[in-house]
Order: structure tokens, then sequence, then C-alpha cells
């Protein structure tokens, strides 16, 4: 923050004395220095004090990058470096990305503006940057080898568009892209509408966030980069929950959400206690004739989707991927299932040689969001986040949209956990428990399968076998 503060005191400074002086080969020979923020809190919207107006976003653990006017043009600059993320509180990775941050900061403009973007690398190997959706120049659209020479390491390229088309955008390497998108290279790009437009309705909130996954050791700070399914961290803008910060909303705000998947496979995000509607694509807002309500939207790969919804039911609404394996942190997925599997006399055993020994997952998966256990140094645990009823048995791809009817606009401060009204949360049935009832009829109505005699045949526990059991 106090490095934003001081850029936009500088930025105004600077537009200042370039109007009055009017000397704009001189602001052109100096880049804008490079703002950095290494915090992984959401950050407030940055309200624009110069150029056209617009409502901002909110960049879940994130932010957006500040900018300088130059004779009528935004000049930006992005640096790609490698950088410290603090995945969730207590656990840090060594990603590639922009500006102190991965992903890096997301880049806000209104329709019709002229911008430039210079982009410095400081990586070890070459990069470029792809303006995901934009239309622009051939030679903008930041393909190495194809519309580009590759930006070296210590070199700065400049990329000059104008924002044609308002929406949501992306923007990442295409170069040595599997490396640098596995490493955490990634960013957001809103375009806003310059005037009223009749798809793009005013909102309350607006959130964006990128969908990203990395394959990181138990106990290891750098992702494999050759992993093309079995991811072990799935994350929103680099943050996996509990680190993963409550979209705070006030009641009836309506609320819009922006989120782009940069990884390898689908997400069907979901909400719960609303209905909402997808407005918008990669390629624009969508036709109102092809909106309808959904609870669920998947997004692929390589998409953006923009949900928008009026929050009109107060509450701590979880919002998550509805793939259960992404709202889990890291583990192995060569473990047998071991429900129903009773290994008390062999554990007995086990345990005169290794007294720290576990069994994983006798009675389901549950135990490991409380279980306190060793693990190496800076492990993600696998499902954890304390929820004010217990363990939420959560990590991964899982937030809240919580909803307060005394939320401030523009307050975006968690305001900790939803207090029910009386009467209104599940509870104990203490009663007694009448017997079950059995269906009356006795079947038999269903189809004989011809020609082979019916066999009683009860299920029974098989011994797991390590290493051919794969999910
Ligand atoms: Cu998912």
């Amino acid at each position: 923050m106090t490095n934003r503060r001081n850029f936009l005191t500088g930025a105004g400074a600077l537009t200042t004395a370039v109007a009055a002086a009017a000397v704009s080969r001189v602001a052109m020979a100096a880049l804008p220095e490079p703002i950095l923020q290494t915090k992984p809190d959401t950050m407030p919207p940055l309200v624009p004090n110069t150029g056209r107006p617009y409502n901002p976003v909110v960049t879940l653990n994130g932010w957006t990058l500040p900018w300088r006017m130059n004779n009528g043009v935004k000049e930006f600059h992005l640096v790609a470096e490698p950088v410290v993320r603090e995945m969730s509180p207590g656990f840090k990775a060594h990603l590639w990305g922009y500006n102190g941050q991965s992903p890096g900061p997301t880049i806000e403009v209104v329709e019709g503006d002229r911008v430039r973007i210079f982009v410095t690398n400081k990586l070890p190997e070459h990069t470029s940057i792809h303006w995901h959706g934009q239309r622009l120049p051939n030679g903008m659209d930041g393909v190495t080898g194809l519309t580009q020479k590759a930006i070296d390491p210590g070199k700065t390229f400049v990329y000059e568009f104008v924002a044609r088309r308002p929406g949501t955008f992306m923007y990442h390497p295409h170069g040595d892209e599997m490396t640098q998108m596995a490493m955490g290279m990634m960013g957001f790009w809103i375009t806003h509408p310059k005037a009223k437009h009749p798809l793009i309705d005013e909102v309350d909130r607006d959130f964006v966030f990128l969908l990203n996954a990395y394959d990181i050791d138990p106990g290891a700070y750098t992702p494999k980069i050759m992993t093309m399914l079995d991811f072990n961290l799935w994350s929103w803008n680099s943050r996996v929950f509990p680190g993963i910060d409550p979209l705070v909303v006030g009641k009836n705000d309506k609320v819009r959400i922006r989120m782009g998947n940069l990884t390898m496979t689908n997400h069907p995000m979901h909400i719960h206690g609303h209905e909402f509607m997808v407005t918008g694509t990669d390629g624009g807002p969508t036709p109102k004739s092809s909106r309808w309500p959904e609870v669920t939207t998947d997004v692929a790969v390589g998409q953006m989707r923009q949900i928008e919804f009026l929050a009109d039911e107060e509450g701590d609404w979880a919002f998550h991927c509805h793939k259960s394996h992404h709202t889990m942190n890291a583990m192995g997925h060569e473990v047998p299932t071991m429900i129903g599997v009773d290994h008390r006399k062999v554990v007995k055993e086990i345990t005169k040689l290794v007294p720290d020994y576990m069994v994983m997952g006798e009675r389901g998966m549950a135990d490991m969001g409380e279980m306190d256990m060793p693990l190496p140094d800076n492990t993600e645990r696998m499902m954890t986040g304390a929820g004010p009823f217990g363990s939420v048995e959560m990590g991964g791809m899982f937030s809240m949209v919580k909803v307060r009817k005394d939320q401030k606009p523009g307050d975006y401060k968690d305001p900790g956990w939803y207090k029910h009204p009386a009467g209104t949360v599940a509870y104990e049935w203490t009663g007694a428990l009448p017997n079950p009832a059995r269906f009356a009829s006795a079947g038999g109505q269903s189809m004989k399968v011809q020609n082979m005699p019916m066999r009683e045949v009860e299920v029974q526990v098989r011994k797991p076998v390590m290493g051919n059991m794969k999910h």
C-alpha cells in the first residue's frame, strides 16, 4: 500500500509536470518506475485519479497496477521476475511472476484508452507477453518467434495498442509457456466500458481471480514444471484455502465475479445459497437472450467466465470448484482407499518398529482436517480451515461469499463468522430413533438376465495393493 500511495502521488506530480512543460520526449525517455507488491493480502480497489473514470475491480489476494499518464497514453511497467509467494499462511512457494507477485497485478483500463506497457525481463530465460483475448495489431500479440523476437533476460520491450473492446482478459507468456505458466506467470486485464453499455451492468462489487495450479512436493518450494494433470495445489491467484480471502459483500449488493482458467483442466465453479447468470466470456458480454440461472458454471481451460448475482441472502456461503479433488491441498494420489479396512492389529505390530506410524482414511478422510501430524517443513495441510463449528475440511479452490446487511459500501474487511439467527442452524436430533422401515415390496420386477444364473455375491473387502491403484 505504501508503494502504491507513493506512486500515485508521484504519478500525479509527474503528469502535472509533463502537462506544464510539455516535454513529451523527455518523459518518453524515462520508463515508469516499476511498482512492486510483496504482500499477499487483497488490496482495496484502485480508484483512478487520472484518465477516464470507472468502477475498479477487487483482485482477490492481489492488487491493481498503478499507471502514469504520458501525453494521453496510459503507461504501465511490468517486470517478469522470480518471486516468493505465500500460498497460505506458513507455506511459501518459489514462483515466477510480475512485480513481486504471482499472479501479476491486474491491469485496468477504459475502452478506447491508448496503452503502453513496458515489459522488463528479470528471469533467467527469455519471455514475452500475450494479451489473451484482445483486439490489437498482430505484432503486439506477444507470440515469441511468430509476432516478435523473444525478450531476452535483462531486456525491456514495449507493447502499444488501443484497448478496443470492453471486457475481461488475461495476460501470460507466449514463450516457453509450459514452464512459465507452471511457475505462476499470469495476470488479469480489465477493459471497462467508456459509457453505459447495454450488456454491462453497473455492480456494487466486482471481484477477479485466476484459477491456477501447482505441483509442489511436500517440503519443497519450487513447482515441478513437467506435470500435466496431477497437480497437488489447486489455487486461486496462487493462494489455497484457508489462505484465500473471503469475498465480502453487502446484503442486496449486485455482485460480479470474473474467473479466468489458466490451469490444464476445467473447473466447475459452484456457489451456495444464490443463483447467478453468466454475463460474459473472454469474447465479451453475452447477449441477454443467452443468459439463464445457474449455481455452477464450468470454466474450461483458457476461458474466462463472468458471473453476476444479487447477494440477497445473509450468511457465509461456500464458493468453490466442484471437483472435490480441487478442494484438497497436497496429497499423494497413489493412496489406496482404506475405508472399512480394520488396521488395528497390524498397526500395533508396525508401531513396535515405527512409533509414529499412522493409517490414513480408515473411517474416511475427515480425520485429516483435524489431525495434527508431523509434516515436512513448508507443506500445506491437505484440508484445513477452521470454521465456527469445527474444521471445514476443505483446501485448494475454496472460499466464501460473506453477505452482511451492515457491510458498508467499499468495505472489504472480513466481518468474521456469520451469527445465525436462533433456530436457523441444523441441529442434532436427540429423541428416539424408529426402526428402519424396509420397503414393503419383495422385489423381483427387474428384468432377468437371459441364460445367466443369478449368484448372490457379498462385497468383500479387498486387500489394497500399492502401486497399481491409480485414482
Ligand atoms: Cu477445479
